[in-house]
């Protein structure tokens, strides 16, 4: 058997009269990069112009009938849509095209479930599934209810069947809910037990922006891959930030600097909310730390929306930009190697205070260490105490 046949999709994407095109044709490419990462092979994307959602399979049944045809000879077996449907539009549409059916959040789920390695990261993942699946039972045993005597009966056998169902997500997720608080209560631990003094960095950004690849630069690990969400569990390595030691002034200590990174999981847009419920505890490692290196890809062509949700992310995970909680932030952006250098000048202009950096040769490394040794806490500054602080003078008999 040839292993390198993947399974063939086709992917679509609701336009109402109110939206405009090039946002769509823009995430149906990064649909199509999900698909990908997913281990599918995309044969075509479509955009389906409908005024009014159809309430029984969302895009209307003749554009679907006439695409499952279409498709019907080129050996797709999957249709993978941009939005988000309820269950009973997915039976319908799979009922109507003989296509299985997946929407976004299925995809990035079916994305986290290959890749989650850990306990604590398979633990999560299932229950975001579940919390995906709980409103979703009822499309999936309509049938059933039918056979039980038809709308509006209660107690047929679909029901039964359901309310089963129902009871057994509801039990695995209450056993998963308490494995993770045991599990985020090991993690606070280990990082009471982290060595003190040693500032933590957590690279944040959205998925394949280049964070591993920037662990890897600082620290000399981690394994970047080109694929959306390739890093899904956290990983906390050292980093050797150079030594104090100016020899040209003679100032600063000889010893050498440190500080600790954190690797996690990459964001994107509308990402689903139960899989940021569920992994509350690996993204507390970022609500934790010390500061926050802001990765993005400046050669992206939605560089500035991949800017305002990563934005939006940290926010609705509890890290505020401003006020007394804030941690300091410095945006990192990576890839610059595929610029040229108008669009280099030009991102200085919009983002004045970033680092250009490519992680892969190396440049704006030196700066980010900077930025990195500044968070250290030194040795307290000597000050002129007050006359209130002094001891009193004893006077002498
Ligand atoms: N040209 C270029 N490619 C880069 C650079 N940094 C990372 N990449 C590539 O971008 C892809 C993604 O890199 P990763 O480091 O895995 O990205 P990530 O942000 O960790 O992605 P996820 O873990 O999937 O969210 C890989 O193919 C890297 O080789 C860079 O500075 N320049
Ligand atoms: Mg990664």
């Amino acid at each position: 058997m040839d292993e390198t046949v993947l399974p063939r999709c086709l992917l679509v994407a609701r336009q109402g009269p109110e939206d405009r095109e090039d946002p769509i044709q823009d995430h149906l490419l990064e649909l199509a990069e999900l698909a990908r990462s997913c281990g599918f092979e995309v044969l075509a994307r479509r955009v389906l112009r409908r005024s009014e959602i159809a309430s029984k399979t969302f895009y209307g049944s003749g554009q679907l009938e006439a695409l499952a045809g279409e498709v019907a000879r080129q050996g797709v077996r999957h249709l993978i849509c941009d939005d988000e449907l309820r269950g009973s539009q997915v039976n319908a549409i799979e009922k109507l095209t003989g296509l299985i059916c997946l929407d976004r959040t299925g995809l990035i789920l079916s994305i986290f479930e290959q890749r989650a390695q850990t306990r604590e990261a398979k633990a999560q993942v299932e229950l975001a599934r579940c919390e995906y699946e709980l409103p979703r039972l009822k499309g999936a045993w309509t049938h059933l209810e039918r056979q039980g005597g038809g709308v509006g009966l209660r107690g047929g056998p679909g029901e039964t069947q359901i309310e089963v169902d129902r009871r057994m997500i509801r039990t695995r997720i209450s056993q998963l809910k308490r494995e993770l608080a045991h599990l985020e209560q090991v993690r606070e631990t280990q990082r009471q037990g982290r060595p003190k003094g040693l500032p933590r960095v957590a690279l944040v950004g959205y998925t394949n922006a280049g964070k591993t690849s920037l662990l890897k630069a600082l620290t000399g690990e981690g394994e970047p891959r080109d694929l959306l969400f390739a890093t899904l569990d956290t990983t906390t390595r050292k980093a050797w930030l150079g030594q104090d030691f100016n020899p040209e002034t003679g100032e600063g200590g000889a010893e050498p600097k440190h500080c600790l990174v954190a690797d996690t999981v990459g964001f994107i847009r509308k990402l689903p909310h139960q899989l940021v419920a569920a992994f509350r505890s690996t993204l507390g490692e970022v609500r934790t730390a010390d500061a926050l290196l802001v990765v993005a890809d400046a050669a992206h062509p939605d560089l500035e929306e991949h800017l305002k949700v990563v934005g939006a992310t940290l926010r609705d995970i509890g890290c505020e930009p401003e006020g007394i909680d804030a941690q300091p932030r410095l945006l990192v952006l990576n890839q610059v190697d595929r610029l040229h250098r108008p669009q280099k000048l030009d991102l200085r202009k919009r983002h004045p205070g970033a680092v250009q950096a490519c992680a892969i040769q190396g440049a704006g490394l030196d700066e980010i260490r900077l930025w990195m040794r500044a968070l250290i806490p030194g040795p307290p500054k000597p000050r002129v105490l007050e006359d209130w602080e002094l001891p009193e003078p004893v006077l002498a008999p």
